[in-house]
């Protein structure tokens, strides 16, 4: 029997996983993915995150297998030769016929091996590869559709390497395959069409269909049911991928997905239930001080307010320690990613803001790749004076010290009114000057190529939000994602978002949404909805996650108007609480990490492991019937010092100043400990 093995080790008392009892040593496991060793987007965080655990329970049997491009493997891949001389034979018979592949160890935690395959050496084939997979599939690609010909060239090369790698190794050691994504699933399609002995998983992480309908404004989720899909993928001129898609779905052993939420729209957009929910984790890192992510909110809430100073120089007006720092990040897509209703929920924040003579500002980031033409002449501008400004306050700073040291030495109290030059005042008046402007802060950092049409400026535009005094919320959208090599804003992601208050992701289509989650390991407060994977995730497994720093907006059974008014009193409510409420609020954030851990999440994917291995190959191993299910929930109690009301959880403790040192919560950390009981379970999908 494929039975596992626990330990308790977490500090929330969650019990983590150790290792799987799979005989690893008769098993070689594969992922395949288009994002191994290549970011595209949200897959490559789960592929990248989840290889160190992987590495630690299948050592030198597992490997990744994604695309090869030059960049990549010379920034990312170390070349090695192939541990396993059946992998070699394999990789030999690619290279020996014209189609490159290449081996190494991808650099990241873990040092996972990996098998990159050209796909762009090998495009001669492309159509004779095409004309197998109609032939023996019956689906057949446009020329024109550039991403559906590549994940052709990369599911042929990886489905014939694994008919290599089978024919070397016999039935033993038996191989697991676990493809990612319809553009992997091609090389899953073309394994079992041909009968290649190997046991397989599927994962989606989006279904095609969901994401083009939701994107244009359908009522998605209330008519599930209803769509004819064949159609809606036709008109959309997606049909081919939508069949390939499809096709993987119902070839794999095992057929899995990241959330509740999207294992329901899998069932109606693929007609597959999946049969495992493999929610998606990060690799936890913990600090040795228990405080410290709270002192790292501070240095980088620091820097975050240098490039404050500089971007609303001249109108700096308001009062930078009651300044909080919101933001959304991610793939621009404007109405999935909920930026539409954020937007719309800001101006009814600013309303509010103003009428209650709120003394708090908002500055609200958009981190949303747009095409853009380099940063914008008012934005660098801004950086250039408050620069100056420092360069001037330190010049005055070191002359006022050196004068008042020699009075000092010379026995005398310095007078005051003459320490000063009349040149000093001349330079100090002339850098003052020169935080004169005629315009507002720019609302965007970049040159915008569609700045006419942008959604987000257009939305801006309606509701009148261009960082005039008065307003309590302003806006800053950064097209393009952060890098600390910025001559704006230097920070890393990580850093970046450790600065900030609360995360706001409102989105609408988002089977799980990475973003929230990474908030959380980082002790920032977020929003989601129960339109998302994580939010869903969340509603489940915490009491009450108000108290722990996750708001979840209803967009599932409100309408676009109520939602607004949700998140408004959400970020009402958050702008309201002292100093103290939010180190207490992002302490209590910090402890719902453990959930997210893969160390405990990663048992969703050795089930999955588990199940396929028990189905591709009966004879040689079979699940005790009872080892997967028993759903019962795990759960985050409600904090000990918050009352029962939820709507009273954000403002339940004691506030007495805004005394600036960390709440020790250790007693209500171990109160909740006692209270955790079970683990919560795998299973098959509920709806
Ligand atoms: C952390 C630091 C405190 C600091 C606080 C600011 O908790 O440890 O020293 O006062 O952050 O919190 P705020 O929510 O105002 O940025
Ligand atoms: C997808 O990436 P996305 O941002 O296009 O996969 C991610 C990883 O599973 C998931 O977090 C996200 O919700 C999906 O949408």
């Amino acid at each position: 029997p494929l039975a596992r093995s626990l330990s308790m080790s977490s500090l929330s008392g969650l019990p983590l996983w150790e290792e799987e009892d799979l005989p690893v040593e008769n098993l070689l496991l594969f992922e395949v993915a288009w994002e191994v060793t290549n970011k595209v987007g949200g897959i490559y965080t789960v592929i990248q995150t989840k290889a160190k655990i992987t590495v630690d329970e299948w050592g030198e049997n597992f490997f990744m297998m994604g695309p090869y491009y030059e960049h990549n493997i010379k920034t990312q891949v170390e070349k090695c030769d192939p541990p396993h001389p059946a992998i070699k034979k394999a990789m030999e018979a690619l290279n020996e016929n014209g189609c490159p592949v290449y081996f190494g160890r991808w650099l990241i935690e873990g040092s996972p091996y990996v098998i990159l395959f050209d796909t762009g050496a090998a495009a001669w084939n492309l159509d004779r590869w095409k004309g197998d997979l109609w032939e023996h599939c019956g689906i057949g690609l446009p020329f024109h559709d550039r991403e559906a010909n590549d994940a052709l060239l990369f599911g042929s090369m990886t489905a014939w390497f694994f008919k290599e790698l089978t024919d070397q190794l016999g039935d033993s050691p038996n191989v697991l395959a676990h493809f990612h994504e319809w553009q992997a699933g091609v090389g899953l399609i073309l394994c079992r069409s041909r009968k290649i002995p190997i046991a397989t998983i599927f994962t989606t992480h989006a279904t095609l269909l969901g994401r083009y309908l939701c994107a244009g404004n359908v009522d998605f989720y209330n008519n599930l049911d209803k769509f004819n899909i064949d159609q809606e993928a036709g008109e959309r001129q997606i049909y081919h991928r939508y069949c390939l898609e499809r096709a993987a779905a119902h070839c794999a052993h095992v057929f899995t997905t990241v959330s509740q939420i999207t294992a329901v729209e899998a069932k109606h957009m693929l007609h597959r239930k999946p049969d495992v929910v493999t929610p998606n984790g990060l690799n936890i890192k913990k600090f040795s001080a228990m405080h410290e992510f709270q002192n790292l909110h501070s240095t980088n809430k620091r820097r975050i307010q240098e490039f404050i100073r500089g971007h609303f120089y001249g109108h700096l007006d308001f009062n930078l320690q009651k300044t909080l720092f919101f933001f959304i990040a991610g793939r621009y897509e404007f109405s999935n990613k909920g930026a539409d209703i954020f937007l719309e929920s800001l101006a009814r924040l600013n309303y509010l803001l103003r009428v209650h003579k709120s003394d708090v500002t908002v500055v609200v980031f958009f981190i949303m790749p747009a095409k853009t033409n380099n940063y914008n002449i008012e934005t660098l501008k801004g950086q250039a004076v408050r620069k100056q400004l420092w360069d001037t306050a330190h010049t005055v700073k070191e002359k006022f010290g050196t004068r008042l040291y020699e009075a000092l030495l010379k026995g005398d109290l310095p007078d005051m009114n003459t320490i000063l030059e009349r040149d000093d005042f001349t330079i100090m008046k002339r850098a003052i000057y020169a935080t004169q402007r005629q315009s507002l802060p720019p609302v965007t950092t970049h040159n915008m190529l569609d700045d006419s049409t942008d959604p987000i400026l257009a939305n801006i535009r309606r509701i009148g939000l261009f960082n005039a005094r008065a307003d309590r919320v302003k806006i800053v959208f950064h097209p393009e994602f952060l890098s600390s090599a910025s001559p704006l804003l230097p920070m890393d992601y990580e850093e970046f978002v450790r600065g900030c208050h609360l995360g706001v992701f409102p989105s609408y289509y988002e089977p799980w949404g990475y973003t929230p989650g990474e908030c959380t390991v980082m002790g920032i407060p977020s929003v989601t909805t129960n339109l998302s994977g994580f939010g869903c995730f969340m509603e489940e497994h915490v009491s009450d996650p108000t108290a722990y720093g996750i708001y979840i907006v209803d967009r599932r059974h409100r309408t676009a108007d109520e939602s607004c008014n949700q998140l408004t009193q959400f970020m009402f409510g958050f702008c309201q609480q002292s100093r103290r409420q939010r180190i207490i609020q992002r302490n209590r954030t910090e402890r719902l990490s453990d959930l997210l851990d893969w160390r405990y999440l990663g048992r969703f994917y050795m089930h999955a492991r588990s199940m396929a291995l028990s189905r591709a190959f009966p004879d040689k191993f079979w699940m005790e019937p009872l080892s997967p299910p028993q759903t019962e929930g795990f759960r985050y109690p409600r904090p000990g010092s918050v009352p029962p009301s939820p709507s009273a959880s954000v403002h339940s403790t004691p506030h007495h100043s805004d005394e600036d040192e960390p709440y020790d919560e250790d007693e209500e950390a171990e109160r909740d400990r006692q209270n955790i009981k079970a683990p919560f379970s795998l299973g098959p999908t509920n709806e």
